[in-house]
């Protein structure tokens, strides 16, 4: 199985993280890709390959152009409106936190606007790292397109929170919807998310959508982030319609309650007959991780794994989240070794 990772992910320099004079702590680091990197590469999974470019057409296939250009430009256009470089974070100083009903022209009226969150940061090399993510989807899409059973992104910064024209839950561009948009020409594609949060971007991305089905299981929203998406009514609009399915499941869910619900998710997916499977890789399901409440194990994401490889279907494993660094490495590569034929 091919592995797709690059280095560029480096420049979202989130650890240590100091915003107007104060440590913030904020999960999504560098550290975890690494935990990730060394445990796939210990277990030699397969080759290790750096992601092509495919440019910006096809994440202009899921993302508005303003906001593709708001993301190149945002930390240049803070660093010239503060006089000086800092982390840019939306929501913070002199502006408002509602939704623009227009988007205001000018920095940093338009700072606001694209995000729906105010926790993430935007640096020097943010939309870079973001960039390159989606790339390295879209290189494990090409594998898969090219005959092989399953590829892995190692994508970081994640994606499943990102809206077509908005960033927030630490993702920036929807690394698995630009690439399954990118496999979508002429066959219809199934995700499934299986992160501890509801993938809100992909779902939004693809609600109208009759070649697409998203599948996501996650923490109930009542409870859980992102709070304003992911029940069970929520399926789909138009020709779209029927073809959005969400699990909510319960706060402290164990393994047989999430493989119960999964078996579900799995026979929508059978029914449906994609040509190909895109997942949402979030091991922030399991015990003891530092944001997900959830109990699964090791072996339980190996079982997980195994049953979604028996659908038999050419895969696209693309990483989101996942923040106990102790067991991150290990609870992906028991996920990744049911997809080794
Ligand atoms: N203090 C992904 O797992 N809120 N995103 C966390 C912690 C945001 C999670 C609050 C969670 C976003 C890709
Ligand atoms: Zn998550």
């Amino acid at each position: 199985m091919h592995i797709v990772y690059t280095e560029r992910h480096y420049g979202h320099a989130t650890a240590n993280l100091v915003i107007n004079g104060q440590t913030v702590e904020y999960r999504e680091t560098p550290a975890r890709a690494e935990a990730i990197l060394a445990a796939v590469r210990a277990a030699r999974l397969g080759p290790l390959i750096a992601p092509i470019d495919h440019g910006l057409t096809p994440i202009l296939a899921v993302h508005e152009a303003g906001f593709v250009a708001y993301l190149q430009t945002a930390y240049a256009q803070s660093t010239a409106y503060f006089g000086g470089p800092r982390p840019l974070i939306a929501g913070r100083d002199d502006v408002t936190l509602e939704r623009a009903p227009c988007c205001p022209p000018d920095f940093p009226g338009r700072r606001d606007y694209y995000t729906y969150d105010y926790e993430d940061p935007i640096l020097e090399g943010t939309w870079d790292a973001a960039y390159w993510s989606a790339q390295c989807a879209l290189t494990a899409a090409d594998c898969v397109r090219n005959g092989e059973r399953a590829a892995y992104a190692l994508c970081r910064p994640p994606g499943h929170h990102a809206m077509p024209d908005q960033y927030g839950g630490f993702c920036y561009l929807n690394n698995v919807a630009i690439a399954a948009r990118s496999l979508q020409a002429a066959d219809a594609v199934a995700i499934l998310d299986i992160d501890y949060h509801h993938g809100n971007g992909t779902q939004a991305i693809f609600y109208a959508d009759p070649a697409a089905l998203f599948c996501s299981l996650h923490a109930d929203p009542d409870l859980a982030y992102p709070f304003f998406w992911g029940r069970a009514d929520e399926r789909g609009v138009g020709v779209g319609h029927g073809l959005n399915r969400n699990w909510p499941l319960p706060l402290h869910t164990d393994e047989a309650t999430y493989l119960a619900a999964l078996d579900e998710a799995l026979g929508v997916i059978a029914d449906f007959a994609p040509r190909y499977l895109l997942i949402s890789l979030g091991v922030d399901t399991a015990e003891d991780d530092p944001i997900g409440k959830f109990h699964l194990t090791t072996a339980g994401f190996h079982e997980i794994g195994r049953r979604i490889a028996a659908l038999d279907l050419p895969s696209i494993i693309v990483q989101e989240g996942g923040y106990r660094l102790e067991t991150l490495g290990q609870n992906v590569v028991a996920f990744l070794r049911a997809f080794e034929s």
